[in-house]
């Protein structure tokens, strides 16, 4: 009887043993069918179309992010969802069009998390898949769930909506506050000095802008006129934190570093890392290394350095031996603005230098300025360097990378384009919805459609049109990128075909 039961366990032994062999066989293929690169999404803050060499400026050269277009696909219909920030990064991140977010709207630094932390998020979608996932750099989705405490650990942000590490600024570079949080803690932060913010009323006695102007070495030009920082004023209210407080001019090399010890250490597993760059958004503040080399003021600078950083990561991937087992993904989250709030030179020094590269409008704009943007994708070995006119939006990287590491059960607004991204076709997107202050319009094949809509045709502070009127706007991109001949008068075939795509897409 013993014997039967030693023979009947050696021959379940065998079978186990071999029925797990088999199934590790089938694992690894299916993996190995699967490839899992790096993934790195640099995106940067307010540059236009028109800002970068490889876009066609001749005023202003950037030799390392020309090397990814020309050692990549560069695309030439690449889009951000959205005209302004918190919109755009929330479709980068969730896949979802903002506007069916009533609250994705630029959000002040003390706003709560915009994203639900139940979502399907990109992170979250690449955690699945085995990635590790960051970010560095700029957040503006929110924090916390209503008054933040910033002394304690602020939570819900970035690490509960899918990234296992991060270091962000909450918002932007001229709201409070002006501090680096680590993993949802304010670094450096002295608790006998507590940080406290406030968007609606000053602190008692804590010097602003309009009451000690004396004060600022940075002079505001609308909004900005709140606490001051470093000289700066800025959006919102700031008390205590002095230890906390960042230095202006170090953030691009504070955020560059971190991103490449970031990479040092998670060489050996695949990495996810969302590289989220302020450049060139206000305050634009160089450091001391590229004050005065563009020769356009401080937002050339600014794209300098920004160049620079690029530059710099590429190196620590390649002396990592990294370069052809990351694909990056390199773009804007909206179109470009000169006049953002503070006197800077931007407007005084362009010379002949067009932001927009031939575009109409800029941020905050319906325009297409407003949300189209350079979008450069990067593979060594595995992407053919080319230059593509597909139609490509930021919203679709969660369904594209999601397919790229073998999850395709996405259902949002996100679509996949892999095949775009990759350059192995040229198909890209047939529609899309863009964004600018909640209002919205169609792109479909080259034809832009933008609905009226009432209000001023023009931001008067900033100095650029809104895509407002009380008409319907038709535009052939292919014939007029710089939309000067409106054909809804001409072509109403056409006009009610896009009306009617748009109306079904927005339902
Ligand atoms: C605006 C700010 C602008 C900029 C923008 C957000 C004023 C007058 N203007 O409200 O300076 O901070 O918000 O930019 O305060 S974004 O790129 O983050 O969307
Ligand atoms: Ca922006």
């Amino acid at each position: 009887k013993i014997k039967l039961h030693i023979l009947l366990l050696t021959a379940f032994l065998i079978f186990v043993n071999f029925s797990c062999k088999n199934h590790q066989t089938t694992t690894s293929t299916s993996t190995d069918e699967k490839q899992k690169p790096n993934i790195v999404v640099i995106e940067l803050d307010d540059l236009g179309y028109g800002d970068l060499s490889c876009y066609g400026a001749t005023e202003i050269e950037t030799p390392n992010i020309d090397a990814l277009a020309k050692g990549g696909l560069k695309f030439t219909n690449g889009y951000a969802s959205s005209a302004t920030c918190t919109p755009s990064r929330y479709a980068l991140l969730t896949g979802i069009y903002p506007w069916r977010n009533k609250n994705a709207k630029i959000l002040p630094g003390d706003a709560p998390l915009l994203i639900d932390t139940h979502q399907q998020t990109l992170p979250k979608l690449l955690s699945k898949a085995g990635y590790q996932t960051a970010i560095v750099g700029k957040w503006h989705l929110g924090l916390g769930s209503g008054s933040v405490d910033w002394n304690e650990t602020i939570k819900p942000g970035p690490n509960e909506v899918g990234f296992d590490e991060s270091y962000i600024f909450a918002a932007t570079q001229d709201r409070v506050p002006t501090v680096y949080i680590e993993n949802g803690n304010v670094v450096d932060l002295d608790k006998k000095d507590p940080l406290e913010v406030n968007y609606k009323k000053n602190f008692q006695g804590e010097p602003t802008a309009l009451s000690n102007p004396e004060l600022t070495s940075m002079k505001w030009h609308h909004g900005h006129n709140n606490s001051i920082v470093n000289g700066i004023p800025r959006i919102g209210y700031m008390k205590g934190g002095d230890a906390a407080k960042w230095s202006d001019i170090d953030i691009a090399d504070t955020f560059l570093e971190k991103a490449q010890t970031y990479v040092k250490e998670h060489k050996d597993e695949p990495f996810f890392l969302y590289y989220a760059m302020n450049q060139p958004h206000v305050p634009r503040t160089p450091h001391p290394r590229f004050v005065g080399k563009s020769g356009m003021g401080p937002r050339g600078d600014v794209i300098l350095e920004a160049d620079w950083c690029v530059g710099e990561f590429l190196k620590t991937l390649k002396k990592e031996d990294l370069l052809e087992n990351t694909l990056i993904i390199f773009s804007s989250d909206n179109g470009p603005v000169l006049n953002d709030g503070y006197f800077d030179d931007a407007v005084e020094k362009l010379g002949n230098h067009d932001p927009k590269g031939g575009l109409r409008g800029g941020k905050y704009s319906l325009f297409e300025a407003g949300t189209h943007v350079p979008f450069i994708t990067y593979w060594k070995g595995h992407i053919k360097p080319n230059v593509s006119n597909a139609i490509v939006c930021q919203i679709d990287l969660l369904a594209s990378l999601g397919n790229l590491v073998g999850i395709d059960d996405v259902t949002t607004d996100s679509e996949n384009i892999l095949g775009s991204l990759m350059g192995e076709s040229n198909k890209g997107r047939d529609h899309l919805i863009l964004e600018a202050k909640s209002k919205t319009a169609l792109r479909s094949g080259d034809w832009i459609m933008i609905p009226p809509y009432k209000g001023s045709s023009m931001n008067k502070k900033v100095g650029i049109e809104t895509g407002n009127s009380l008409e319907y706007k038709l535009f052939n991109l292919d014939k007029d990128i710089g939309q000067q001949h409106n054909l809804a008068d001409e072509n109403p075939k056409k006009l009610k075909e896009m009306i009617e795509i748009f109306a079904s897409l927005k339902q």
